[in-house]
């Protein structure tokens, strides 16, 4: 008999029951999908290879499946050839980004959430009303990067924290505040609330800034994280709105929340012993690769699933008017 193979790695011989809670909605959201659709499109138009100006999205399996299809991944626009169609990240860019394209005559498609743009929209509509904003988000996130990028040097301040919103000097005169589509809800009324309650003359922006699929996924991620012993979230390091899922799981008390990237990631015997755990994806982590993470745990638990919908989501966005040409 071998002795030396670790205990919780043994795979028993009668799979235990898991019960497995499926986060509704999880997953792709309009804008992610549409950003895809706008790469293998293009793809489909032009032909190989099409540049893309940052990852489409945040993930590394979409990414490489597009690399595969002939799109080719940079940072900046001037690693891309003059005479090469080049999209731009779901994310969105600064204002000189297209006005650099246009200037050297490329054929891009801007592949900006339509969401993202109408903060852009709003955020540039604020500022030209006289308003110093406040832009309450992640330094260095590529949204952020390009929300900024659309507003006069000095004309804003960037708030990452509620600290943040306690301690930062304004200019005196009118203000208004914006926010990054993928902050975690709660946090963000919280910094909200410090701002107003320092800065009266705040001006509320005409809508929420955070989307609609961040929003939904948050709701639906807390009511699995409220009954389950783990979550598991699918998505990637640097994907915003995959990393606030599984902290909004770890503040519902769920005492195990986990974020893998792929299937293989996840080390199944985690669960030995749960009656119960949720899954959940990031609005740029495919459906596939939920799939994955379920057939792991197949390896040695009997699941059940049970689908936890909070919200039913019915958004699409058309493609730009290039490609339908
Ligand atoms: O910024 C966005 C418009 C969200 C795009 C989809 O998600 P992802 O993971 O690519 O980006 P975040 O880091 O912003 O969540
Ligand atoms: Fe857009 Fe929100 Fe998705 S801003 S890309 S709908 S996460």
């Amino acid at each position: 008999m071998n002795h030396t193979a670790p205990l919780g790695h043994a795979v028993p011989s009668v799979k235990p029951a898991l019960h497995v809670l499926m986060a509704g909605p999880r997953g792709f959201c309009a804008g992610v999908d549409r950003a895809i659709k706008i790469v293998e499109e293009a793809i489909r138009k032009f032909g190989a290879p099409v540049y893309v100006r940052h990852e489409i999205v945040h993930n590394k399996f979409v990414v490489d499946s597009l690399k595969a299809q002939g799109a080719v991944f940079v940072e900046e626009l001037d690693e891309v050839p003059e005479d090469a169609p080049v999209v731009f990240s779901a994310h969105g860019v600064p204002k000189a980004v297209p006005a650099e394209a246009k200037r050297r005559q490329m054929i891009y498609l801007d592949a900006t959430c339509p969401l993202v743009s109408k903060v852009h929209r709003e955020a540039e509509h604020q500022s030209a009303a006289g308003r110093h904003i406040l832009l309450i988000g992640h330094a260095g996130h590529p949204e952020v990067v390009g929300t900024l990028g659309q507003l006069p040097p000095g004309s804003f301040t960037l708030v990452e924290t509620e600290e943040d919103a306690e301690r930062i000097t304004v200019p005196e005169g009118p203000l208004s505040y914006t926010t990054q589509t993928t902050l975690s809800v709660e946090d963000t009324a919280g910094i909200v609330a410090a701002l107003r309650r320092r800065f009266p003359q705040l001006t509320e922006p005409h809508k929420d800034s955070i989307c609609y699929a961040t929003t939904n996924r948050q709701g639906a991620v807390r009511a699995i994280a409220e009954r389950a012993e783990m979550v598991v979230v699918v998505g990637a390091p640097n994907s915003s709105n995959s990393v606030r899922l599984r902290e909004v799981a770890e503040r519902a008390g769920c005492p195990i929340a986990l974020m893998v990237q792929r299937g293989a990631e996840l080390d199944p015997s985690l669960a030995d012993g749960m009656a119960m755990i949720g899954i959940t994806a990031g609005a740029s982590a495919p459906e596939l690769l939920v799939q994955e993470v379920l057939d792991r745990l197949r390896e040695r638990f009997t699941l059940t699933l049970e689908e936890v919908v909070v919200a039913e989501e019915n958004i699409t966005f058309k493609l730009p008017a290039l490609l339908n040409r």
